[in-house]
């Protein structure tokens, strides 16, 4: 019983010393696996409002406005996904070798996504069109950075 303990113990601080303080993920493939997720919610519902900025579909003010109130939301949720030790998959690593470089693209999205929200919420069709864009290349700029080419 002693020895069960004992091992649980050591079990519980190998894997504190591994995760960084505040980490949610069991291991790196889980946070690579949220972090994926996260982003394949914000590309769908980001992307899904290219054809209103394309004036290929009508300019729906309340779909659009509840819309970008939901990538608010998923906005905040990939980034927890980079810890520490948690290289691998898609993401290159640069991202922990150049982690303020990486930090200015998240800040760049996060600026375009205020100018998004605030255009949103106005209802103003011409200020969206122009803040989509520049999240569309915050996306894009950060991708080409950072991410593994297919
Ligand atoms: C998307 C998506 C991206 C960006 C980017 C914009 O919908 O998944 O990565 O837009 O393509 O240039």
């Amino acid at each position: 019983m002693k020895k069960r303990i004992a091992l649980f113990a050591t079990a519980a601080v190998v894997t504190l010393a591994c995760m960084p303080a505040g980490a949610q993920f069991k291991d790196a493939d889980a946070a690579i696996d949220y972090r994926e997720a996260a982003m394949t919610l914000l590309g769908s519902h980001f992307g899904r409002m290219a054809p209103v900025a394309k004036k290929e579909a009508p300019y729906d003010k309340d779909a659009i406005k509840a819309n970008v109130a939901i990538l608010n939301t998923l906005a905040t949720l990939p980034w927890a996904g980079f810890g520490e030790g948690t290289e691998g998959g898609d993401a290159k690593d640069e991202i922990w070798s150049d982690p303020e470089g990486f930090k200015q693209a998240e800040d760049k999205f996060h600026a375009g996504m205020k100018k998004l929200t605030a255009a949103a919420d106005a209802g103003d069709f011409d200020a969206f069109r122009v803040a989509f864009g520049e999240v569309g290349k915050s996306c894009k700029s950060c991708h080409d950075s950072y991410r593994e080419k297919d």
